[in-house]
């Protein structure tokens, strides 16, 4: 009987800053099931992170790190091709080809490209505004079927599939085109001092996020101090619009514990905030405490992340290469004699 071929997934995380409790919740941690049923790309997508100011040292460290955090929260380098971006050259040479039919006017409207000129405005460079593309060429690259993300990236992968069809109208049949996968209860955790804002890496408020790297204490203490709500209906554990804070810990507590919101509700009916931070302090530690140590003992071994990472670019380098080269040939690039 002929071998089942697989869909592919891929996704990826930046190197900026420490990972937060937004991007595990939001986006790692949805990643390891799909590791049973499809092909898996997982990438640290350093290129990407190179469109704000980084210190070279640092991004070195950041980006190794991811790669152990990918390990630590069940990542299965032998099941998915774990890798670096800039390991596979072939996505900065797609990128080229599909700024060729990428709209300017279509680049400018994009979400997060006008949020980040507004954060970084004396670095509003083309890089910024060719991110996108340059994600398109990270999914279009493998013919990935399905991409893992939050919900702040679907205009991004949006923008993705507009590339691919454009391109195969244009050229006939080359891509896939990708759809989104969004987890229906974690895909946007909220800033815990702004529960309008998501918790983004990039928050110069250390108080407004969690980190995967965070010890107890610090974990305990900015839940305390989380906003709540300031409402008729105050001290009341309830969810509901009227009060983004509380509802932000509740769905925290529900994903970090398996308690749905509704149970959960109930377990805090008649208690204060404060007993229900603390409670979400307790499930948020239980749940990043096992991944602190294993990442740890794991970038601690520079050793084996190499050889994850080398067999992880060699496996992606393979499907890589095959569409890149079908895409020149479409094109009508004239193919080097070998
Ligand atoms: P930055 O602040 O540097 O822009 P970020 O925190 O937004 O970083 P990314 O590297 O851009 O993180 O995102 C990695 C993944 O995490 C993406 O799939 C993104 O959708 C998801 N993600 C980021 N923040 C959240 C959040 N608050 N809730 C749920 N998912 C999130
Ligand atoms: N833009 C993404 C990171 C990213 C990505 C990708 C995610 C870059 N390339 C390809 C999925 C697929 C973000 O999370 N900010």
């Amino acid at each position: 009987m002929a071998e089942e071929v697989k869909k592919r997934v891929f996704s990826g995380v930046q190197p900026t800053g420490k990972v937060t409790l937004g991007n595990y919740l939001g986006a790692i941690r949805n990643w390891t099931p799909l590791q049973e049923q499809y092909e898996c790309l997982f990438c640290v997508v350093d290129l990407h992170s190179l469109t704000v100011t980084q210190v070279p040292a640092e991004l070195r460290k950041n980006t190794l790190d991811l790669v152990a955090l990918y390990i630590a929260c069940g990542i299965d380098p032998e099941k998915s091709a774990l890798f670096i971006q800039s390991h596979v050259h072939e996505h900065s040479e797609l990128c080229w080809i599909l700024d060729t039919v990428a709209y300017v006017g279509e680049l400018n409207r994009m979400t997060q490209f006008k949020d980040k000129s507004k954060k970084h405005a004396d670095n509003i460079n083309m890089g910024l505004m060719n991110y996108p593309v340059l994600m398109a060429s990270d999914i279009l690259l493998y013919q990935t079927q399905y991409v893992p993300v939050g919900k702040d990236q679907i205009q991004h992968v949006e923008l993705a599939r507009d590339i691919a069809q454009r391109f195969n109208a244009r050229y006939s049949d080359t891509f896939v085109v990708p759809e989104c996968l969004i987890s229906k209860t974690g895909s946007s955790i909220k800033s815990l001092q702004d529960p309008s804002a998501k918790m983004s890496k990039s928050d110069p408020n250390d108080n407004a996020i969690i980190t995967l790297t965070d010890d107890p204490d610090s974990i305990r203490r900015k839940l305390r101090r989380a906003v709540t709500d300031s409402d008729t209906d105050a001290h009341c554990v309830r969810y509901s619009a009227d009060k983004p804070g509380v509802s932000n810990l509740l769905n925290i507590y529900s994903l970090c514990t398996g308690t749905s919101v509704a149970e959960a509700e109930r377990l805090f009916e008649g208690k204060g905030y404060g007993q229900f931070k603390d409670a979400v302090a307790d499930a948020v530690i239980s749940v990043l405490q096992p991944i602190q140590s294993e990442q740890k003992r794991l970038a601690a071994d520079k050793a084996y992340l190499e050889s994850v990472l080398k067999q992880g670019a060699e496996r992606a380098e393979h499907i890589a290469c095959k569409t890149l080269s079908k895409v020149y040939r479409k094109v009508g690039l004239v193919p080097k004699s070998r």
